[in-house]
């Protein structure tokens, strides 16, 4: 068999459903990954170089060292809307086609910012703690957790793309005032189907009840949210963060928290996660989630089903229908 009649060789760098996978192994060679064990920067480098595609996720950082050795490669396939983890810059140098998977989870991902916002308003993982700590018994008007309410305040959202608007418009079925902040303003048929009006960072951060982050990451939004922002919030407010770790101070909000400078916090990303600021872990006044915004089947289905359709365009030599960069 000559090379042009060899099935293009490619790396799962992470598990995929094995029906997913199966499809791939009838036109591709694969190397999946199946045990799941994240590759060192070394094994990385290494995989990359055996490969013409490569199915990645968060976890591996697709970057100038992870490409040294990458002669053949075409595409790297990121299986999440979210794209930090590559260098964008340095895959276009090499010649890399980079995609990534956006609007099959915008839903889903703004069902859970709203999710972790009302369990983190109304204090739902603190009370369930408090049930299987034997205290209902205790029950009384003033004694049982007490939250703050969503229907008629103001919820401020930084991050206005597709799934801010999906928070937004989950928001005015609760009677709220959303308020948000972007680095530009929507346009006016936008904002109207949001319901929502362009405030200001310290006037969002000064006005709003509740603080949802959905920005992406990038060294400019790099802590967001820090002691001198949340110095601005309400005590009463919530933070809610199901954007990216980084984009807030992890340890200037666990200050924040255990003085009780604001009210709760909900995070699904962290700092260095899969690791969690040990002083966040003991808040109580915290709801904690391991990055599953995104995480119901079908929409990690439809994930998968994006990235393997962006690969196998990419070397079909097609254009990947969500590519990032121009090659
Ligand atoms: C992914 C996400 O689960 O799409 C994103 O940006 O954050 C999540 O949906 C995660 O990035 C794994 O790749």
């Amino acid at each position: 068999m000559n090379n042009k009649n060899k099935p293009p060789k490619i790396l799962v760098a992470r598990a995929i459903f094995p029906e997913a996978l199966a499809k791939l192994e009838e036109s591709f060679e694969v190397r999946s990954n199946q045990e799941d064990r994240i590759f060192t920067p070394e094994e990385l480098q290494k995989a990359l170089s055996e490969v013409q595609g490569a199915l990645v996720a968060g976890s591996e950082r697709i970057d100038a060292s992870a490409l040294a050795q990458a002669r053949e490669l075409k595409v790297v396939a990121n299986i999440s809307v979210g794209y930090n983890n590559f260098d964008v810059p340095a895959m276009t140098a090499a010649g890399v086609m980079a995609t990534n998977t956006p609007d099959v989870l915008t839903d889903t991902t703004a069902d859970f910012g709203f999710a972790l916002l009302m369990a983190t308003a109304r204090r739902v993982t603190e009370s369930e703690h408090w049930v299987r700590a034997g205290h209902w018994d205790k029950w009384s008007i003033v004694n049982n957790p007490l939250g703050m309410d969503l229907h008629h305040s103001t919820v401020g959202i930084i991050g206005m793309g597709r799934i801010g608007q999906g928070i937004a418009k989950r928001a005015l079925g609760f009677g709220m005032n959303v308020i948000y902040h972007n680095r530009s303003h929507l346009s006016d048929a936008d904002e109207k189907a949001c319901g929502a009006k362009y405030a200001s960072m310290e006037e969002l951060l000064r006005t709003a009840d509740h603080v949802v982050l959905v920005l992406p990451y990038s060294a400019e939004s790099h802590h967001t949210i820090g002691a001198k922002e949340i110095a601005l919030m309400k005590p009463t407010a919530t933070l809610i963060n199901i954007a990216r770790g980084g984009i807030v101070d992890d340890a200037a909000l666990a200050q924040a928290l255990q003085a009780g400078r604001i009210f709760a916090a909900g995070l699904d990303v962290f700092e260095g996660e899969p690791s969690v600021h040990p002083e966040l872990l003991k808040c109580k006044n915290i709801v904690l989630a391991p990055h599953i915004a995104s995480a119901t089947e079908k929409t990690r289905r439809a994930m998968v089903d994006l990235a393997v359709e962006n690969l196998r365009a990419g070397l079909d030599g097609k254009r990947p229908p969500s590519l990032i960069n121009s090659i």
